[in-house]
C-alpha cells in the first residue's frame, strides 16, 4: 500500500517506520536528510537552544558528562539551564506528554534545519518498531545508524561523533549495536504494557498503569509506568549497554546526544496511539492536574520559548502537532482487557520483605510471608495482585536490568521457567534517581508488576511468595562479565487491589 508522506491539504505529515525505509534503501532520503540535519545542529554553539547539544540538555545536562563541551565554552545562563535543561519527565504521568512535546519541538527544529540545507519541506521523524514480528532486523539497530560513512564518503554522524579537537569516534552502544546483529531479544521489546486497562498508576504502588503515577515535576524516582518500564527503558539499556564502558543511551545526561534516541522515543509515543486506539475504554487522564495545570517549555526552530500543557498533546493531528504514525495496528488485535477493580481501588499491602535485598550477577531469592486482607482487597472475590519493588538504589552504573521470578524452585534453571517470570526491572536512571541533589530525590526507583494470573493459578491466597532476581542476558554480553554493581531493592512487597 502507498503511504502518501505529505497530506499536504490537511497539513499532516506522517512518521514511517524506519526498517520500512531501509530496506527499500539504507539512505533512505528520510535518513540522508536527517544526518546532514545532525551535522548542522552539532556545528551550532550549545548556547543556541538548536544545537544538537541544547537539544540533548533538555533531557538532563551535567556539567563534566558532556562528551561533546569544549573547555572553556559559554554555556546558556544558569536561570535559562534551571527553566529548559533537565526538563525530562519520568515515573510520572507527564511521561508520554513530555517526550511528545520533547519529540515535537525538535522534529520541527530537525525540519527546519533541513529546509535551510535545500531539503524537503516534508520530513517527519521516522520511528523505530523493535517490536514488529515481522521484520527479522527489528532488533538490529537501521543500517544508516551503522553505516560509518555517508554515500558521499564523509563520516556518518548517525554512528560516528567528532569530540572537540579529535578525530570522528563511535558513539559509544553496547557491544552488538554497530555490527549487524541484534542488540536485544524478545524480552526487551514485549508489548504487554499495551494490555493495561488504565493509564495511571497508584502513586503508591501495587497498580501499574500504561502511563505512570500522577505527579507534579517529577525529573527521576518514583514507580514507572508500564511502557515507560519495558520497552522504553528495556531499549534504553539495550542500546546503550552497561558497565564501566556503557554507551551514551543509558544515561539520561547523554541519552539525546545519540541519534537513535529520538527513534526510539518516536516508538514510544506511537505507543502511546496504539493503546488509545486499541479500546474506547483505554483513555488519557481526564484531571486538570494532568490536562491543563502543568506548563512544559521548549524553544520552537525559530529560537522563541514555548509553552505547551498535556491537554494540548493528546490529538497528534490538532494543528499544533500535525502528524500520524504510518502503522498504529494493535499487536493484540482481539484480546481484550478486564478491569478487575475500579481505577480508584484502593490497594492494600499483604506483605514485605523486612530488609533491602542487595541484587548481585549471580540469582538472588528473597521470600516473606503473606496475610490474608483485612482492608478494601478482603471484599474482593478475585483482586489483582501486584508486587511492588520499591526504592531501588545503585551508586555506580549503568547497571544491568534484572528478571523477576516468583516461586521459582532452586533446581529449576530460570531459562526452562519463562512460566515463572514475572517481569523486568530495566534500571535506566537508577543512578541519576539514586542521587540526592537539585533535580533527584535520591530515593531510587519503583516498579510494580501485575502476578494476578501466576499466583491465582498456583498458590493463590497462599502464605508465602519467593522471589528469584537474576540480571537479564542480552545478545553479545554475557551475564558473567557484566560486572557486580550493587543495586539495593529497598522493600519487597506484594498487593491486592
Ligand atoms: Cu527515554
Amino acid at each position: 500500500m502507498e503511504i502518501p508522506v505529505n497530506d499536504s491539504k490537511n497539513g499532516i505529515r506522517t512518521r514511517q517506520d524506519v526498517w520500512k525505509l531501509s530496506q527499500a534503501d539504507p539512505w533512505h532520503p528520510v535518513l540522508l536528510w536527517y544526518a546532514r540535519a545532525v551535522t548542522a545542529m552539532q556545528g551550532r554553539a550549545v548556547t543556541d537552544p538548536t544545537s544538537w547539544r541544547y537539544q540533548a540538555a533538555i533531557h538532563e545536562h551535567t556539567a563534566g558528562n558532556d562528551p561533546m563541551a569544549a573547555a572553556g565554552e559559554t554555556l546558556p545562563s544558569k536561570s535559562e539551564q534551571n527553566s529548559f535543561w533537565t526538563q525530562c519527565q519520568h515515573n510520572s504521568w507527564f511521561f508520554f506528554p513530555f517526550h511528545r512535546a520533547y519529540l515535537l519541538y525538535f522534529e520541527r527544529i530537525v525540519a527546519d534545519t533541513i529546509r535551510q540545507l535545500g531539503g524537503p519541506s516534508d520530513w517527519a521523524l521516522p520511528y523505530w518498531n523493535y517490536s514488529d514480528q515481522s521484520n527479522e532486523k527489528a532488533l538490529y539497530l537501521p543500517p544508516a545508524f551503522r553505516a560509518a560513512a555517508l554515500p558521499d564518503g564523509s563520516p556518518n554522524p548517525l554512528r560516528l561523533y567528532t569530540p572537540p579537537g579529535g578525530v570522528p569516534t563511535d558513539i559509544p552502544r553496547s557491544p552488538n549495536a554497530n555490527l549487524d546483529a541484534p542488540v536485544a531479544n524478545a524480552t526487551d521489546v514485549d508489548l504487554s504494557c499495551l494490555l493495561k486497562p488504565r493509564f495511571t498508576s497508584s502513586s503508591v504502588g501495587g497498580q501499574v498503569g500504561l502511563g505512570g503515577p500522577g505527579t507534579w515535576f517529577n525529573h527521576s524516582n518514583g514507580h514507572l509506568g508500564a511502557c515507560e518500564s519495558r520497552p522504553h527503558g528495556t531499549m534504553h539499556v539495550a542500546v546503550g549497554g552497561t558497565g564501566p564502558n556503557a554507551g551514551w543511551m543509558s544515561n539520561f545526561t547523554t541519552a539525546g546526544l545519540d541519534p537513535i534516541f529520538w527513534l526510539h522515543h518516536c516508538n514510544i509515543d506511537r505507543l502511546w496511539e496504539v493503546w488509545l486506539r486499541r479500546s474506547p475504554a483505554n483513555t488519557n487522564p481526564a484531571a486538570s492536574a494532568w490536562r491543563s495545570v502543568f506548563t512544559m517549555y521548549f524553544h520552537d526552530f525559530d529560537r522563541k520559548p514555548v509553552a505547551v500543557t498535556s491537554g494540548q498533546l493528546t490529538d497528534t493531528a490538532a494543528p499544533l502537532l500535525g502528524y500520524r504514525y504510518e502503522d498504529v495496528s494493535d499487536p493484540y488485535e482481539g484480546v481484550v482487557t478486564v478491569t478487575a477493580a475500579p481505577e480508584e481501588s484502593i490497594p492494600e499491602m499483604v506483605g514485605a520483605t523486612s530488609a533491602p535485598v542487595t541484587l548481585s550477577t549471580i540469582r538472588v531469592t528473597v521470600k516473606f510471608d503473606i496475610h490474608a486482607p483485612t482492608g478494601p482487597a478482603a471484599k474482593s472475590e478475585a483482586p489483582e495482585v501486584h508486587l511492588n519493588l520499591e526504592n531501588i538504589t545503585a551508586v555506580e552504573g549503568p547497571t544491568e536490568s534484572y528478571l523477576v521470578f516468583v516461586n521459582l524452585p532452586s533446581t529449576d534453571a530460570p531459562e526452562n521457567r519463562p512460566d515463572l517470570e514475572a517481569g523486568i526491572m530495566p534500571l535506566f536512571g537508577v543512578v541519576e534517581a539514586s542521587r540526592g541533589d537539585r533535580q533527584h530525590t535520591g530515593d531510587g526507583l519503583s516498579y510494580s508488576i501485575e502476578i494476578t494470573s501466576m499466583l491465582r493459578t498456583r498458590e493463590w491466597r497462599a502464605d508465602s511468595v519467593e522471589l528469584t532476581f537474576l540480571p537479564h542476558e542480552r545478545p553479545g554480553v554475557d551475564r558473567a562479565t557484566v560486572g557486580a554493581k550493587p543495586v539495593t531493592v529497598g522493600r519487597v512487597s506484594l498487593y491486592y487491589a
